[in-house]
């Protein structure tokens, strides 16, 4: 555990994760600075800071403050290349993440959860789980709460359910959860990491200081999480829903079944059917799910009653209101083309899909032959919008809105009964939100305030 009395530690990023971190490190007598690149005028808790204690360092990210210090503790948003990390770090500078600093002080076991899909789900869905099998459970990490601020929290019998980005893996040093899932690697934040190759490295990262009595759930389809088996030293599981595997979960018949140890009896846990979440990715995400609880311990009909009561997490395929006879979804939280890809495939067709935001280097051509199949228009909005209407042209039916306000009152002149409408952009949202919860609530409101039969 890292020794932070008396310490000159930096945190840099004054978001959730800074703001956690900094009172976490004070709280132990840690010296803490801050230092965000936003000016001093933009940070709302610069004067409480201040009279806080904190030394803050706004508007640039300088040499000398980085210099100074004994331990370096970075955001998630703050990418390893910035420069002057890239220079104190050649310096010999220790620096880790938000995430390594939370879960060196995190009492109980923890379950990590990474992916480029359906982590936020299957994190709630365990926390959930974890719940129903009466164990003290926290839920936390990218899904919202810094591991940080978690820490107070927690106590040698907790469970927590902690979801892991590719940004907080990269700093990890000791990072070592009881049970790690991987739910699947597909493009995605390749602006930031720079190569498909340096992501799929990063989500790695959760299993790098694993040990024998730990374990790993992975996917079985899906060629990524597979190469991830030779690299652990824990013990594999692996979840199917297309065939039987030796050692974890996997739909059999109409059910999903446990196997224990290659050669053990199959345990049914529960028919599919009792799924309670729309799309064939939300099967996987239960499988990982299962499979994950099973290893923990939890018994499988506290598992059963558990998912059959799971709602849709926020921002998650989640179905916002029918309007004559049309069907409006929010799935926000589809931040990349494979969200979105999962997101069209959950319905069968007559679907207006609205597409757009901050690029993230992403290729949106790969939506063609699904587009051809299921979608009647495309509707553009942000700063990506000619990228895909390029990518796209001839495809489908293009409409650029620019903004979500136009985007809704064309899908609602042009859907018909029977259709869906379905915010599902496949890209980032800083470019007009805040963040993508803030873009699902922005389409949240414009559904809850059309009015029946009037198309205007
Ligand atoms: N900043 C700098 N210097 C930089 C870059 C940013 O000072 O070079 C500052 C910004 O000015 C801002 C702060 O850093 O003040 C933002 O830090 P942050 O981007 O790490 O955001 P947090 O509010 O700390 O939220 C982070 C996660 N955000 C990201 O990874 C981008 C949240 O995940 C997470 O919920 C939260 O920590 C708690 O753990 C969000 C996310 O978008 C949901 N995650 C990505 C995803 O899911 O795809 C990975």
């Amino acid at each position: 555990m890292v020794e932070l009395k008396n310490k000159r530690v930096l945190v840099v990023g004054l978001g959730k994760s800074g703001l956690a971190a900094a009172h976490f490190l004070k709280e132990r007598g840690a010296r803490v600075t801050v230092s965000d690149a936003r000016p001093a005028m933009l940070i709302a808790e610069l004067s409480e800071l201040l009279d806080q204690g904190f030394m803050v360092e706004a508007g640039s990210h300088g040499l000398l403050t980085f210099r100074r210090q004994d331990l370096i503790v970075v955001s998630p948003g703050v990418p390893m290349s910035t420069p002057v990390l890239s220079q104190v770090r050649a310096m010999g500078a220790h620096i880790i993440g938000e995430l390594e600093l939370g879960a060196q002080f995190l009492q109980g076991e923890m379950i990590a959860v990474t992916g480029s899909n359906g982590k936020t789900t299957t994190t709630a869905l365990l926390g959930e789980i974890l719940k129903a099998a009466g164990r003290p459970t926290l839920v936390g990490g990218n899904i919202g709460l810094p591991v940080t601020a978690m820490v107070a929290d927690s106590t040698a019998e907790t469970w927590s359910a902690i979801e892991v980005s590719s940004f907080q893996l990269e700093t990890v040093e000791t990072f070592s959860p009881r049970v790690a899932v991987v739910l699947n690697i597909t493009p995605d934040h390749l602006d930031r990491h720079g190569s498909f190759e340096a992501y799929a490295a990063a989500k790695a990262r959760i299993t790098e200081f694993q040990t024998a009595e730990n374990f790993l759930v992975l996917n079985g389809e899906d060629k990524e999480t597979q190469m991830i088996a030779a690299k652990t030293k824990a013990q594999v599981y692996w979840f199917s829903a297309r065939r039987p595997i030796k050692q974890g979960a996997f739909v059999y018949g109409e059910s999903i079944v446990f196997v224990a140890r290659e050669g053990a009896k199959a345990e049914p846990v529960m028919p599919v059917v009792e799924i309670p979440l729309a799309g064939a990715h939300n099967v996987e995400n239960v499988l990982a799910a299962v499979c994950a609880a099973r290893v923990a311990g939890v018994p499988c009909e506290v598992i059963r009653a558990a998912v059959r009561c799971f709602k849709a997490v926020e921002h998650r395929l989640e179905f916002v209101r029918e309007v004559d006879g049309v069907r409006y979804f929010n799935d926000s939280k589809a931040t990349n083309v494979d969200a979105t890809v999962k997101a069209i495939e959950a319905f069968g067709g007559g679907i207006h899909l609205i597409l757009g935001g901050k690029d993230k280097d992403s290729n949106y051509a790969v939506l063609a032959p699904m587009l051809r199949e299921r979608v009647k228009t495309v509707i553009t909005i942000g700063s990506a919008a000619e990228k895909i209407a390029r990518q796209l042209d001839g495809v489908v039916k293009i409409e650029s809105a620019e903004t979500l306000e136009r985007a809704m009152a064309f899908a609602r002149g042009a859907a018909v009964a029977g259709d869906t409408v379905l915010l599902a952009p496949a890209c980032a949202s800083f470019d007009q939100f805040e963040n993508y919860e803030q873009r699902g609530r922005v389409f949240k409101d414009l559904v809850q305030g059309l009015g029946s039969g009037s198309r205007d």
